[in-house]
């Protein structure tokens, strides 16, 4: 089999990119390990940039998002008791969507299988051959069976777990890691949310967040120790958890239910230089982790791929190879800024064990300093929806 860009990884990065080239007339096939139930059964972001929200739109698959994502014109940071509203509208012409990423995948799947894109799945042992050179090439199992792949470019949106990132030669490669020493435990829970916005709430039990999917779903998280296990939280324990740390006039009108999924999150903070390697390019996760206080996983994921489909459009267009050599660098500089971010809002909002009374004074400082201080804000909402691209 040939194709002009292979890429591995069926995710929101490798079906976007799918998407995005397939619409510009290159063809690419995309090697998925699993299933399509199984990338769609996992429960991950809500909250998408106005730029994420444009590409989607320029893929073809604005319709569903633009009807049922909810606009967010600012969202709340609180501190025990406190509350600091940041107003994206008072400080940048922008605005968040909310809108899940199972359903942003969904999307680009129907999308792709309206544009009968090629999508293997259960593709077993990828295997990236030659990408140094002019002519890359991938192998796979597919059962029994070997499967080669020929292509000009390949790209690696196979998350941080995948294949792409480790081909690169270690004398190529330059990871930076931080591991934070909690996790995050998060439910999803047919229940409408507790208030409009979005809640960031600190308080000296830990972190939670209050997020949604939509006017009856609800997502809520609360920090929880790195070798915790979901099984150790019954539903009631994680509604009184949860309760202890938002404000109080939240927690007397949180609805509470059953809980229809449950699972732990780690918290890392990941970059891997360079974002390339001869014809390899990483995109998203494979390159790169944020922990998920400032909520820019798949946003700096997507803006990964906008950077990449432009670089392989302006190639194939015969608009020459700038766009490819620039690639890792352009994609970079606005990584580092995401990264920056969310390790902030990380190290701003958590209980880190161990901390001493100095650290604890310290975010209460910022937290203080945030509160009336309108640059403070402006800084935070200009981050959060998202630096340009
Ligand atoms: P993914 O989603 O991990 O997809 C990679 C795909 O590659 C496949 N794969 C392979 N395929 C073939 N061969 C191999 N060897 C392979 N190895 C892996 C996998 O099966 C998978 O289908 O990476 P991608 O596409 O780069 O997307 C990244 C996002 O998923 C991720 O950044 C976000 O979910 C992070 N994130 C959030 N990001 C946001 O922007 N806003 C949020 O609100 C937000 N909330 C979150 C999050 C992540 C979370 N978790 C669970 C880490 C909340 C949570 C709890
Ligand atoms: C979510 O709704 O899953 C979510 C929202 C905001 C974040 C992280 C996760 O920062």
């Amino acid at each position: 089999m040939r194709t002009q860009v292979a890429i591995i990884g069926g995710g929101p990065s490798g079906l976007l990119l799918s998407q995005l080239l397939h619409r510009a007339g290159i063809d690419t096939v995309v090697l998925e390990r699993k299933t399509k139930d199984y990338v769609l059964s996992r429960i991950r972001a809500g909250v998408l940039e106005t730029g994420m929200v444009a590409q989607l739109r320029a893929a073809g698959v604005g319709a569903r998002l633009d009807r049922d994502g909810i606009v967010h014109d600012g969202t709340v940071i609180s501190y025990e008791d406190s509350e600091i509203r940041i107003d994206f509208t008072r400080h940048t012409d922008s605005h968040v969507t909310v809108y899940g990423q199972t359903e942003v995948t969904r999307d680009l799947y129907a999308a792709r299988e309206a544009m009968d894109g090629r999508l293997v799945f259960n593709a077993d042992g990828v295997t990236i051959h030659d990408a140094d050179s002019d002519a890359p090439w991938l192998t796979y199992m597919q059962g029994d069976t070997e499967h080669r792949l020929d292509c000009d470019y390949i790209a690696g949106c196979d998350g941080f777990h995948g294949v792409s990132r480790q081909t690169i030669p270690q004398t190529v490669r330059n990871e930076y890691e931080k591991v934070y020493p909690f996790g995050w435990l998060g439910i999803l829970s047919e229940t409408p949310p507790v208030h409009d916005e979005l809640i960031y709430a600190s308080s000296d039990a830990g972190f939670a967040l209050c997020s949604m999917r939509n006017a009856n779903l609800s997502r809520y998280y609360i920090q929880c120790g790195m070798d915790d296990h979901p099984d150790n939280w019954s539903d009631d324990a994680f509604w009184e958890a949860l309760k202890r740390r938002i404000p109080d006039a939240h927690a007397q009108a949180l609805i509470t239910g059953p809980s229809i999924e449950k699972s732990i999150a780690p918290l890392r903070s990941f970059v891997c230089e360079p974002m390339c390697w001869g014809r390899l390019f990483l995109c998203g996760d494979a390159a790169h982790i944020v922990p998920p206080t400032g909520a820019k996983g798949l946003n700096t994921a997507a803006s990964d791929v906008h950077y990449l489909s432009q670089a392989l459009i302006g190639h194939y267009a015969g608009n020459g190879d700038e766009g490819i050599a620039q690639y890792s660098q352009t994609a970079l500089a606005r990584v580092w800024k995401a990264e920056r971010f969310s390790w902030w809002m990380t190290s701003l909002l958590h209980q880190f064990p161990g901390q001493t009374t100095f650290d604890m004074r310290m975010q209460q400082a910022e937290v203080a300093f945030l509160s009336d201080n309108a640059h403070a804000q402006a800084v935070l909402a200009q981050n959060y929806v998202g630096l340009p691209y």
